[in-house]
């Protein structure tokens, strides 16, 4: 076909949500990924992930959620399938932990709707949590669950039914920017084209060509058991948990099991996750995150008998692990290349960003081509690590 006006370099989360944007918009877009998203190797398998928007890392996050939460409605309206069911959300630590404080904060900026729940209302309402009698919890009805595996199959898909042509398979040795131009090579060959969208997931140290961008690479697993009454939706929401002594846990209530979880009997529809969302392990992208030991388990359900102590004596099925890629402030990597203008990259979602994929991808497409967005970015700025210091 004729030259691309836009290559856009890996197809997960937020390439395939780019690839979406772009050619719905009549762009001439080309794709390229090495595997075939969605797969194990990035950072979006498990088979669910929160939304959320009373957003404890920042206000400045809400507006974005906000769109996103609209664009998930509209992909899965276009698409026919449901990619997010609402269930609740509840955040718990106490009163001053950053989860706690930071939902708050953003609930009152943005007038969101949101309860503040003493322990003994959270234990009421709520009976598979046990929060101690100095935690609260910040309950928020909007939240809930994204497909992630089928969010990303369906922006692929109607990316491709707009005209997008996308190549799996295809390994991107590098790419160049000039003023005239991109190119990008790909298993011998150089594609040439206007403008360039590189979201390189745990590969963003080869593919972002910034150098002493410092995106670091962590493991983490998602546990997962079969479920009892108290887990189902309606009476467990969503939860993020800080406590005052230990790892910070998130869950989802009973919901379908990702497509390769082990030791499901036939039928089994549903199961419940929860995982530590701190806690470093170093993690290499071409090995992947490192597998759970037995100890690995056993901290998990020694963190969960206090709090959810059913969830710890329910059957236990897999732990599997997944990817985050850390920047330094936990804030995302998005916008225009800091040495070429004509180059939008987004990277380093840090652990809390596929909730945004729809948003962080009509924002590629706003830069890919016109060079700049309307949405509020600055704090994700891709020169902020390296930024010369301005002299007197
Ligand atoms: O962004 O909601 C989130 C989240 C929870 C655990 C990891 N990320």
């Amino acid at each position: 076909g004729s030259r691309p006006e836009v290559v856009v370099v890996g197809l997960g989360t937020m390439g395939a949500a780019a690839a979406y944007h772009l050619a719905s918009r009549g762009v001439r877009v080309v794709g390229l990924d090495r595997f075939r998203p969605p797969h194990g190797r990035g950072e979006h398998a498990g088979g669910t992930r929160i939304i959320r928007q009373a957003y404890a890392e920042g206000r400045v996050y809400v507006p974005l959620v906000q769109r996103a939460s609209e664009l998930w409605r509209q992909l899965g309206d276009v698409a026919g399938v449901e990619l997010v069911t609402q269930t609740g959300g509840l955040m718990l630590g106490r009163a001053d932990s950053a989860q706690v404080s930071g939902a708050l904060a953003s609930a009152q900026a943005h007038f969101l709707d949101h309860e503040l729940l003493d322990a003994k209302t959270i234990r009421e309402r709520f009976p598979a949590f046990a929060p101690e009698d100095d935690e609260v919890g910040v309950y928020e009805r909007a939240a809930g669950i994204i497909r992630p595996e089928a969010a990303i199959r369906e922006h692929l898909r109607l990316a491709e039914r707009a005209g997008a042509e996308l190549r799996y398979g295809a390994t991107v040795a590098g790419w160049d920017a000039t003023d005239d131009g991109v190119t990008v090579r790909v298993d011998g060959e150089t594609i040439s084209a206007d403008r360039l969208v590189v979201c390189p997931g745990p590969w963003a140290a080869d593919l972002l060509r910034m150098p002493g961008v410092p995106v670091t690479l962590e493991g983490r697993l998602q546990h997962y058991w079969l479920p009892d009454d108290d887990f189902a939706i309606g009476r467990c929401p969503v939860w993020i948990w800080e406590p005052s002594d230990g790892l910070v846990g998130y869950g989802v209530p009973a919901f379908a099991p990702p497509d390769d979880l082990q030791g499901l009997e036939p039928g089994v529809g549903a199961v419940v996750k929860a995982a530590f969302h701190s806690g470093e392990r170093p993690a290499d992208a071409e090995l992947g995150a490192p597998s759970a030991t037995p100890d690995d388990t056993a901290a998990m359900l020694a963190w969960l008998s206090r709090r959810l102590p059913a969830l710890a004596g329910a059957k236990y099925l897999e732990a599997k692990p997944c990817l985050y890629t850390m920047t330094p402030d936990g804030d995302f990597i998005l916008g225009q290349h800091p040495e070429a203008p004509n180059v939008a990259v987004a990277a380093g979602f840090s652990g809390h960003g596929f909730k945004f994929a729809p948003v962080v991808g009509e924002i590629l497409a706003d830069l890919a081509q016109t060079g700049h967005t309307l949405h509020t970015i600055d704090q994700f700025a891709p020169g902020r690590f390296t930024a010369k210091a301005t002299g007197p």
